[in-house]
């Protein structure tokens, strides 16, 4: 038994150790939600707190309510219980009522959803490429044209998880990145995103951002903007396997400036890219 509390305790301490280590990257309190830097984040943010709020009042107005009555009519000696028929006019209120307001959400929720994934992102948008694998995060940029090459799921395999063409011109320039991504702030960024073998997902919470990566597509339709620097955590939201824990990448929004430093130090990436950067760079793609 003795042994039981020891591994219990040593369970605990070690999950607590990890808590500890997490709260650090983590810069705000993590028992609500983390800071918003994204644009449509506010928007997010104001629709869960109506949420929050309507649930709130009504969870107290409805228990306050039952208690009293629970308390007020409860069995006594000698008094007989009350038959009720209800009330018709208490009943169509607190129907319209509800159906109001959930008509008021969907029509918002979905106005807002629209404006986040069906609108066209903005032309001078930075385009960046996120291919996610078991159990990181490829990236791939573009060079000085501003153009990336052309993304085509049919091709993506191991050794070209971006399913490019290497003759691709747009592509010449692009450099790529593992578990590391850097964004410019108060510029648009318009993310392709696909996986080389199965569904994670791109998630960041500073973002409110959070999208399914399949393989086989390109999902090209994400796009947001930044209105403050930090550095923050990419994490995969989908539990794509054993090491899903740890498929995490940096993730540094700076200042233009430090991003076109960052950028131009970047060594153009080979036609086809082989990661992790282990693995030899410019192999030759074999079809599988
Ligand atoms: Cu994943």
């Amino acid at each position: 038994m003795q042994r039981f509390w020891k591994i219990l305790g040593l369970g605990l301490c070690g999950g607590l150790g990890t808590t500890t280590g997490w709260a650090e990257i983590r810069e705000t309190s993590v028992w609500w939600l983390p800071r918003n830097v994204s644009n449509f984040g506010h928007e997010i943010d104001f629709i869960f707190y109506v949420i929050l709020w309507l649930t709130g009042i009504t969870a107290v107005l409805v228990f306050g309510t039952m208690i009293y009555f629970i308390v007020k009519y409860r069995h006594r000696a000698g008094v007989g219980a009350i038959h009720s028929h209800g009330n018709n006019t208490l009943e169509v209120v607190w129907t319209t009522i509800p159906v109001f307001i959930f008509l008021a959400l969907a029509i918002y929720g979905n106005e807002m959803w629209a404006r986040m994934r069906m609108e066209t992102p903005p032309a001078d948008a930075l385009q960046v490429a996120v291919v996610g694998e078991q159990f990181g995060w490829n990236l791939r940029y573009p060079g000085p044209d501003g153009k990336l090459a052309k993304m085509d799921a049919t091709k993506v395999n191991k050794d070209n998880p971006f399913g490019i063409d290497p003759n691709d011109p747009d592509g010449k320039d692009d450099f790529t990145t593992y578990n590391d991504m850097v964004i410019p702030v108060g510029k648009a960024v318009r993310l392709h995103l696909s996986s080389k073998d199965v569904i994670h997902s791109f998630y960041v919470p500073e973002f409110r951002l959070y999208q399914d990566m399949v393989p086989g597509r390109v999902y090209d339709f994400v796009w947001f903007k930044t209105d403050a620097t930090g550095q923050f955590q990419l994490a995969c939201n989908q539990l794509c396997g054993q090491g899903h824990y740890k498929m995490f990448g940096k993730l540094g929004v700076v200042p233009t400036e430090e991003y076109e430093t960052w950028a131009k130090g970047k060594a153009p990436a080979p036609a086809v890219t082989a990661t992790p950067s282990s693995t030899p760079q410019n192999v030759a793609v074999v079809n599988r």
